[in-house]
């Protein structure tokens, strides 16, 4: 593997998937691979779990991590070809990117949308320009689009959970993306991301969300491998969750509306009598997660959620990802 960025850097997705899972159960046997090589992790966004499961994955395959918060600690940065640096922009990304790229072996680069403008947050700039100028394989971490290491995640604790269940059930789960509510405006890095897994993913895969929340259709169909076809969307949430055994639910604002919120509507929230619908279903949320808006406290705090087990599933996540790429450097 030579970058990161999207599950279109995948060859198999099962068959990382079944890695990871080796990789959790023996998370030291390629402490070897990493000696020597350094990790640059750069965020111009917050993070919590991209931060430390990417650094805990690098330590244990003996990599040394360098976190750079480039937004809050470095140089302001122009990302504008052609700019006449006469602003508050002290550095060009084209030598940022490819003076961190002098230090490290691979990088990380979180870079959130400004959900502004639609065209440009679509041409994650940022990530681009990191994969144009900084010379080394890069990871995103979040870019203004997708995030492939949460979905990657996300897959692996589906499979996880559904390969426990006795031998007696024979078919695919069926998973729900449901839209929630949230009082702020946020990217549809995760859901666009979770789509793309889940269209290539053995699972029958629902999104649900009101109108006008219909998401870049380059995310939810599918025209590769002779098969065609896209996500069944329904906007009714209660009939999309009948029978679910996977209920991920995620904000993000309106594609269509670019940068909107169209809606706040509670009657969305994941409670208890929302999840009595489903056939017995886990819960799941990328986290951070604001509860008794998105989800309340008795589905959180429930036998059902699964939530920490996703967030634990970021390490082996990364860490899988890290060693494909360490065995392609050698
Ligand atoms: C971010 C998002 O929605 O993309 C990060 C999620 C992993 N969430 C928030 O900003 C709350
Ligand atoms: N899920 C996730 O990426 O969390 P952070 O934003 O805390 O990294």
């Amino acid at each position: 593997m030579k970058k990161f960025t999207s599950v279109k850097d995948v060859e198999n997705i099962d068959q990382l998937v079944l890695e990871a899972l080796v990789q959790k159960k023996y998370p030291f046997a390629n402490k070897e691979l990493g000696k020597n090589k350094t990790l640059g992790l750069v965020f111009l966004n917050p993070s919590l779990r991209t931060r430390l499961s990417t650094q805990r994955a690098a330590q244990n395959l003996g990599m040394n991590v360098m976190v750079m918060n480039l937004d809050k600690e470095g140089w302001s940065i122009e990302t504008k070809d052609g700019a006449i640096m006469d602003g508050s922009a002290a550095e060009h990304i084209k030598e940022a990117a490819a003076v961190i790229g002098q230090y490290c072996d691979i990088i990380g680069v979180r870079s959130f949308p400004k959900l502004q403008n639609r065209e440009e947050d679509y041409s994650d700039e940022v990530l681009n320009k990191f994969l144009k100028y900084a010379g080394v394989p890069l990871i995103s971490l979040e870019s203004a689009t997708l995030h492939p290491f949460q979905s990657l995640a996300d897959l692996i604790t589906i499979t996880e959970v559904w390969n426990s269940k006795p031998k007696t059930v024979n078919r695919k789960p069926k998973v729900v993306l449901t839209w929630a509510p949230h009082p702020k405006i946020l990217p549809q890095a995760v859901p666009n991301s979770f789509s793309e897994w889940m269209l290539r993913a053995n699972v029958d895969f629902v999104i649900t969300h009101p109108e006008g929340y219909e998401l870049n259709p380059q995310f939810t169909s599918l025209p590769f491998e002779g098969r065609s076809g896209a996500v069944k969307i329904i906007y009714n949430q209660d009939e999309a969750l009948k029978n679910a055994d996977f209920v991920y639910a995620k904000n993000w604002s309106s594609y269509k509306e670019y940068g909107k919120i169209l809606s706040q509507d509670r009657n969305w929230t994941i409670t208890n009598k929302k999840m009595s619908l489903t056939n017995n279903g886990k819960f799941m949320h990328c986290l951070p997660v604001r509860r008794n808006v998105v989800v309340a406290d008795e589905v959180l705090d429930g036998p059902n959620s699964i939530v920490i087990q996703q967030a634990k599933n970021r390490i082996c996540s990364a860490q899988v990802v890290l060693k494909k790429i360490l065995e392609n450097l050698k």
